[in-house]
């Protein structure tokens, strides 16, 4: 965990595969990308699809479209009869619509704040995680070099609202304003985009202190 990123331009016609290896049903549930109401990965009681109810060891063939206006970072979770447990567990992933042909950046970074609890993982405290793992040097080392275009990837997958903060950077939001550190809540996603120009060893952490000191930080290294 997390899941693979998917990884589609628009235009295009994205199919999922999707086999239930675990002991409890499952489904995916994507967020941005177009999907006909059957297509939708979600439980609804009598109403529910088959899609929306993947017992254990069957399948599922999910077919979402890319279409003109779905362009963005999202992500994807499971949405079954047992969430939100299954997604508190690590059912979830990173899901990029691109435009086409559009130059890919020189390095980019895919990065779920989300939390384990202890009903989830048996120990006594909570764990705010990034990429299901907690603390800097646990949690993704991102690498980048001075002149490369690196883009973020960010999504919130909990509880809670977070936010994105880069030591020794700050980038443009679509509104223009010049940023350090972006709020994000459950299952709101963003990407950004900047030049390197800064060597060192950085923190990149959410700036929610509680959840800085319980493990929601990590290192990007620049050389
Ligand atoms: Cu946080």
């Amino acid at each position: 965990m997390p899941g693979p990123l998917i990884d589609a331009e628009v235009g295009d016609t994205v199919v999922v595969h999707f086999r239930n290896k675990l002991q409890a049903p499952a489904t995916m549930h994507p967020h941005g990308i177009f999907y006909a109401n059957e297509m939708d990965g979600a439980y609804k009681g009598k109403w529910t699809d088959p899609g929306g109810f993947v017992q254990r060891n069957r399948t599922f063939t999910y077919v979402w479209e890319a279409r003109e206006g779905t362009e963005g970072t999202w992500l994807y979770h499971d949405h079954g009869p047992m969430d939100p447990l299954p997604t508190f567990k690590g059912l979830f992933g990173p899901l990029v619509i691109r435009e086409r042909g559009e130059a890919r950046p020189d390095n980019e970074f895919f990065l779920a704040f989300h939390t384990f609890d202890p009903p989830i993982t048996g120990l006594r405290g909570t764990y705010f995680c990034v990429n299901g793992k907690a603390y800097a040097g646990n949690t993704p080392t991102l690498e980048a070099k001075v002149g490369q275009r690196v883009a973020f990837h960010v999504y919130g997958v909990d509880n809670f609202f977070h936010t994105f903060h880069l030591h020794g950077h700050r980038w443009t939001e679509p509104d223009g304003r010049i940023v350090d550190n972006k709020t994000f809540g459950p299952a709101e996603s963003f990407r950004f985009e900047l030049v390197e120009d800064n060597p060192g060893r950085w923190f990149y952490h959410c700036h929610v202190f509680q959840h800085l000191h319980q493990g929601m930080n990590g290192w990007y290294l620049v050389s």
